[in-house]
């Protein structure tokens, strides 16, 4: 019998083999394709989430476990696309991830189980600009946009794909928006015709704009605001002669985040936002937008120490190590 625990855990430790192994055999047994996504795949994905995010696990890991989440999702793929009869022809939709965001596990859901609601989609892919997205509009001819976005940093270039579309006189195509930063009240204020919270609110979002379905719930997401706290630049009281040591993490030259610690804990200390658009506007100038390209970028540097415990403020960095690690103009 299933063990899902079992399954979210390979998942965690990235070995694809076993998961999609677990996924087939969980479909063998039975078990409805829903409840291995949820259960197997969905469940063990939110922990590598919740681990990222407490510094317990670094993007390179991070990126395997994704490896493995795509090799149970590429056996869940055909069934949940498949549509059934009288869903067929549920409308046209058009799919990216926004400029400058790589994350693209939650928008290949929302593909899939469109499709497996009657929808023809087309997936243009991460990383794609305004220009992107009007182009294959222009060829596909959509009844709806999905955007998707999980950075903060990333969420803002979608008002400028509403916009552009507006612009160019597609005013009538429905433009929709989703991915963990997402919320009903952010949709509204770039004028979204909607947001869905994961990929069976999406299509039933979908279906409802195009006159098929009841309205959909609207849905906000809890987290949010925990994910656009920046934790570095809260200054916390200093014990006195407290030190801790740090290491950095590069995307090339540039940093991407932080690491501290002492005895006593380790945090991981967010960088500004001007750091992570420093290395977008790098990987796209010389093109390392992909997945794989993007992340052969990262390593980690020399360890070293600093004042204050591993919670203060990246600031309190020396002068000199700081010079020597950051360029001046990101500081
Ligand atoms: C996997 C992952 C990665 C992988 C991505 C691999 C891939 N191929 O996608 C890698 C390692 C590459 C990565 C890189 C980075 N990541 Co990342 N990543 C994640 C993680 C752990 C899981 C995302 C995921 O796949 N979730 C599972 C899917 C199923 O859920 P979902 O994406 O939310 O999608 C569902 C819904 O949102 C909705 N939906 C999604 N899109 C759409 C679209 C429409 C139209 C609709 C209606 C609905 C909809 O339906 C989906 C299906 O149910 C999240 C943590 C989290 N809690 O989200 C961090 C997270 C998003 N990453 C984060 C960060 C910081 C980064 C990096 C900047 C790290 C770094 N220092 O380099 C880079 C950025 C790279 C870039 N430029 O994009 C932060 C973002 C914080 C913030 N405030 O912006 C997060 C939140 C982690 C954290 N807490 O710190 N990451």
């Amino acid at each position: 019998m299933i063990d899902y625990a079992l399954m979210n855990q390979c998942l965690y430790e990235g070995k694809a083999a076993e998961v999609e192994q677990m996924t087939r055999a969980a479909l063998a047994e039975g078990r409805p394709v829903r409840e291995v996504l949820e259960s197997g795949l969905i469940a063990g994905m939110s922990v590598v989430g919740e681990d990222f995010k407490h510094n317990i696990l670094y993007v390179p890991e991070v990126l395997i476990a994704a490896r493995a989440m795509k090799a149970g999702m590429a056996v869940l793929k055909p069934l949940l696309a498949t549509p059934g009869a009288a869903n067929a022809q549920a409308g046209r939709l058009l799919m990216g991830t926004v400029r400058g965001d790589l994350h693209d596990i939650g928008k290949n859901l929302v593909c899939m189980m469109a499709e497996g609601a009657g929808f023809v989609v087309k997936d243009i892919g991460v990383d794609q600009s305004v220009e992107k997205f009007l182009a294959a509009a222009e060829e596909f001819k959509p009844d709806i946009i999905g955007m998707s976005a999980l950075l903060t940093t990333t969420m803002a270039y979608m008002q400028t794909v509403i916009d552009g579309f507006e612009a160019a006189g597609h005013g009538g195509i429905k433009m929709t928006i989703g991915g963990a930063p997402i919320s009903q009240m952010f949709a509204d204020e770039i004028g979204a015709d909607g947001h869905g919270s994961d990929a069976a609110n999406a299509v039933d979002l979908f279906l409802y704009l195009m006159g098929k379905g009841p309205a959909p719930a609207a849905a906000t997401k809890k987290g949010a605001a925990a994910a656009t706290t920046i934790v570095a630049t809260q200054p916390v009281a200093t014990a006195p002669g407290a030190r801790s040591r740090c290491q950095i993490l590069y995307w090339r030259d540039l940093p991407a985040s932080v690491k501290a610690w002492d005895d006593a804990e380790e945090t991981k200390l967010e960088l500004s936002p001007r750091f992570a658009a420093r290395i977008d506007a790098v990987a796209q100038s010389l093109g390392l937008v992909k997945g794989d390209d993007y992340v052969a970028q990262l390593r980690w540097g020399e360890e070293f120490e600093r004042p204050g415990p591993p919670s203060g403020k990246f600031g309190s960095f020396s002068s000199s190590k700081r010079n020597a690690v950051i360029p001046s103009s990101l500081v």
